[in-house]
């Protein structure tokens, strides 16, 4: 019934526009069919066995595998299904079907015959179908099978990374149908023309359009192209006509270039000003249109220098952004358009100018946004971490280079055109041998010819190449030299030494490469958003800690006038299935959330980098808080609390009552608030423009230091143990406290230390393992070795004490991923412990270890209830048998 009305609804479209002759684009998204898994072809005739699955595009396979507590996520086959109908009349058309991205290799059938087949997960693909489809019997359709792999191939880029290789059909994928003379659909996927602004300058510019038509008619057709440029308010500044006669099957080049545009509207982040350019393919005779085109035209130009960094329209211009990488909590890589455009607008909201598109082309929606809100763009191949030395693989990234710029040329804000990434991260062969030599030779020539592809595909752009912080390395194999603009990912203060290690760095390459232009493609730190210090440490994976590296690194990019900018590592949290972490298979490092909520770095830099005004609360978002009083005296809890402006001084109230002003300083002033038990509502504003304000409203459970306390009675409390950090999980929002040693009157534990990794310095706090059965692994991956008691000097009544465990001294090693700082420590031997549990006496868990209910990484609860009687309080005993004795975390309820 759905079809027929279909198809009743096109007919008459076609006869009130006369569609014979008009370009149709339709989406294919609804209903679809998916299996996952291999299919024979048997099966797949008879449609037989096969348990399909009714889906919508975008789509991916990978949206939960890739957070469960198994290592690794369905890599392999995936098949789509779906009945298309198209209009009979189309027989005189050509038919496209165009898909904006699958990963990573796509087979496409119709009616059971092969159509094509495309590599690479992130560049665009389409195929003319019009032989493989069926006319005579409409209502019957026509089936497409799709089928999909995101299998490891070692010929086909990226071979290994720090993100997750979801699979599937996860862009949109179109139909089209257009006249059999049209503008070339068959270069690689792109627009079939290429605008370009030559001589573009403040007083003029020309405009240049090189193209193909391609006549797929059996006749000769006559046809004039006519071009329009049209301005913002859609006024005609020019019309550039061509006659072409086009041979039948044939392709046509043809070239069109202005005269000079006197005095052009420039385009720049600040006026991201577009004209249009509108090209027609009309027949010469019935000057009926064919084909029409059409594109965002920006005048603009710049330059990067090693000296002076990034110009814009002549003027200096430091570029500062973030990365965005593609995927979105429970959606996979699979995302509406407008999520995409979101992403790009928060750049811009924060007050950025620039995105680099990494590691990969991603979906249209993102440069269409760029060049309508105003960012700069690079874009770039995922070769990354490394590559494979064959034929096969040269090609395909050679091809993927190709399509990313043919499929991206038409757009004003991109800038430059990478390659690779950290691409001597992971080389093969032994250090020391002849075989490395000869892999970094062949990494420099594959970059060499990537570079002189990019520069014979777009003369108009500049090239990158983002290397990794080993400056020597990356300088001795010559990657330093084949693109014009070096790209650093760096890590000073996170993966290696100090924030100061940031400014030798770049002094260093500034020194050593003085005619090299430079761009901070990366830097970030973890920022876990349940995890707070008050002491923030390197790789401690707390949001205060993260806030410290992007103070440092905003300071350095914008007073070195030799750094053109740089991309913050990253916009949004992505996931990285193999990564062991305090969240583990996700990357932290983004200054928004997964699901795309800000974190105080982005309010930071919001207020450093923004033309509004701006009044942040910093980590308003934790509105679930404890705090320990020093004495039960106490009324309040001081804590700092930041607020992020660019106002000159800022007021702060708590609960109404004001707490005075405080002049800001890089973005940013702290003060230190107390707050009372129970709700606090902070308000802050700019002294000089109350309008100008924040508000936030934060619960604070205060506890006294005495557990007997009447002002201040518990009803909770919760401690994980060898931990200095506040941990708050996601889902309850309670809080953990971080350890403390026992003393009389209040709780904590008795001997012990907190467990560190073996050999592993890095890491302060515990492991990054990940702990399986929960997802509050930080409570688990920190634990106390050689604990002896636990008490808390609690008033008599009835209590519930839960006992948190894992085994952390596990023996597991998994192959170590680069960025798995946890697999960097020694191997661990296996630990063997047998312990009891006494509580006030009694035995609790007898014999509790390895051999029954303590698994290595898996999260073990044991709960009790206890009355507490003659004001002995609650003693939990550890008594050691063989091993060491742990606890992971322990908490305490008051039933009555
Ligand atoms: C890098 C990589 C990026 C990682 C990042 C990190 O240098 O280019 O893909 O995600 O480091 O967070 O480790
Ligand atoms: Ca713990």
């Amino acid at each position: 019934m759905m079809q027929r009305k279909f198809l009743l609804f096109l007919s008459v479209l076609c006869f009130l526009t006369g569609f014979s002759q008009e370009k149709i684009k339709q989406s294919i998204n609804s209903n679809w069919q998916f299996y996952k898994g291999k299919i024979n072809h048997t099966d797949l005739e008879t449609n037989k066995n096969i348990a399909w699955e009714e889906i919508n595009l975008p789509h991916s396979w990978n949206k939960f595998d890739v957070m469960d507590d198994q290592w690794g996520y369905y890599r392999g086959e995936g098949w789509y299904k779906k009945t298309i109908y198209v209009n009979p009349n189309w027989k005189n058309k050509s038919v496209y079907l165009y898909f904006e991205g699958a990963n990573q290799t796509t087979e496409v059938f119709i009616n059971g015959k092969k159509v094509g087949s495309h590599i690479g997960g992130y560049t665009a693909f389409s195929f003319p179908v019009k032989e493989f489809l069926q006319f005579e019997n409409p209502e019957k359709g026509n089936e497409i099978v799709v089928k999909v792999d995101n299998s490891y191939n070692e010929d086909i880029p990226p071979l290994d990374a720090d993100f997750t290789f979801y699979g599937g059909i996860y862009r949109d994928v179109y139909l089209i149908a257009s006249n059999e003379v049209h503008f070339d659909m068959t270069n690689r996927s792109s627009q079939g023309v290429f605008i370009t602004t030559p001589d573009v300058s403040l007083t003029s510019s020309k405009l240049k359009l090189k193209g193909i038509v391609e006549n797929n008619s059996k006749s000769e057709k006559e046809v004039i192209i006519s071009t329009k440029l049209l301005d913002k308010n859609n006024i005609e500044v020019f019309t550039l006509s061509s006659n072409l006669k086009l041979k039948p099957n044939s392709k046509t080049d043809f070239l069109q270039l202005s005269k000079p545009i006197q005095n052009p509207k420039l385009w720049s982040p600040e006026d991201p000003y577009l004209y249009k350019a509108v090209s027609v393919i009309l027949d010469k005779k019935t000057k009926k249109q064919l084909d029409l085109f059409a594109a965002p035209v920006g005048f603009r130009w710049f330059s990067f220098t090693a000296d002076k960094g990034f110009s814009l329209n002549g003027k200096p211009m430091k570029l500062i952004g973030a990365n965005r990488h593609q995927d979105y909590k429970d959606l996979a890589n699979a995302l509406p358009d407008v999520l995409a455009e979101k992403d790009m607008k928060l750049i811009k909201d924060m007050g950025g100018n620039f995105v680099r598109v990494a590691h990969y082309p991603q979906d249209p929606a993102v440069l269409e946004a760029c060049d309508r809100i105003g960012l700069l763009a690079m874009v770039e191949t995922p070769e990354v971490n490394r590559i494979t030395e064959t034929k096969a693989f040269e090609e395909n990234s050679i091809e993927m280079q190709r399509e990313m710029i043919r499929q991206n040329f038409n757009h004003p804000s991109v800038i430059v055109w990478a390659y690779m990434n950290e691409v001597l991260l992971r080389p093969r062969y032994d250090e020391k041998s002849a075989e490395r030599q000869t892999y970094y030779k062949n990494v420099a020539a594959l970059a060499q010819k990537l570079e002189n592809v990019t520069r014979e595909e777009d003369a108009s752009r500049y090239t990158m190449l983002p290397n990794h912080g080993a400056f020597d390395l990356y300088n001795s194999v010559g990657l330093t030299k084949i693109p014009m603009i070096v790209g650093w990912n760096l890590y000073h203060g996170w993966y290696n030494d100090t924030f100061s290690g940031l400014e030798t760095f770049l002094e260093n390459h500034h020194k050593v490469l003085p005619d090299k232009p430079m761009v901070i493609t990366e830097f970030g730190a973890d920022a876990d958003r349940r995890m707070r210090s008050d002491n923030p440490k390197k790789f401690d994976k707390t949001m205060d800690y993260a806030m410290l590296y992007h103070k440092h690194y905003l300071n350095a990019i914008e007073n070195l006038d030799y750094v053109a900018g740089g991309t913050i590592w990253n916009l949004v949290e992505f996931n990285s299935e193999g990564r062991a972490e305090s969240w583990p298979h996700m990357n932290n490092k983004g200054i928004v959330s997964w699901d795309r909520i800000p974190k105080d770095a982005y309010y930071f830099y919001q207020a450093r980098l923004s033309k509004k005004p701006i009044v942040s609360i910093g980590s308003k978002n934790w509105t679930n808080r404890s705090g320990v009083l020093s004495s039960e005296n106490e009324s309040a809890f001081y804590q700092d609390l930041e607020v992020f402006s660019n106002e000159n001084e800022v007021t702060l109230k708590i609960n109404g009552q004001s707490l005075g002003s405080q002049k800001t300083k890089e973005g940013s002033t702290i003060f230190k608030v107390p707050f009372k038990n129970g709700n606090n509502i902070v308000e802050a504003f700019s002294t000089s423009n109350e309008s100008v304000k924040d508000f936030a409203s934060i619960h604070f459970t205060l506890y006294a230091p005495n557990l007997n306390s009447e002002k201040y009675p518990f009803d909770n409390i919760r401690i994980s143990l060898g931990d200095q950090r506040q941990f708050t999980e996601e889902l309850t929002q309670q809080n953990w406290l971080p350890e403390q040693v026992y003393a009389k009157g209040s709780w904590g534990y008795v001997g012990g230390q907190a467990y560190k990794m073996r050999g592993n310095p890095q890491i302060p706090y515990g492991t990054n393992k990940l702990i399986k059965g929960t997802e509050n692994d930080p409570i688990y991956q920190t634990q106390r070795e050689g604990i002896e008691a636990f008490n808390f000097d609690v008033p008599d009544g009835k209590y519930e004490l839960t006992l948190y465990f894992a085994e952390l001294v596990s023996g597991n090693t998994r192959e170590a991923l680069a960025y798995n700082l946890a697999e960097k420590g020694q191997k661990e031997e296996k630990a063997f412990r047998v312990f009891d549990v006494l509580i006030n006496g009694q035995l609790f868990l007898e014999n509790f270890g390895n051999n029954n209910y303590l698994e290595p990484e898996k999260a073990v609860d044991l709960k009790t209830t206890i009355f507490v009687k003659d004001g002995k309080g609650i003693q939990v005993d550890f008594k050691q048998k063989t091993g060491k004795t742990i606890l992971n975390g322990i908490e305490l309820k008051r039933i009555f």
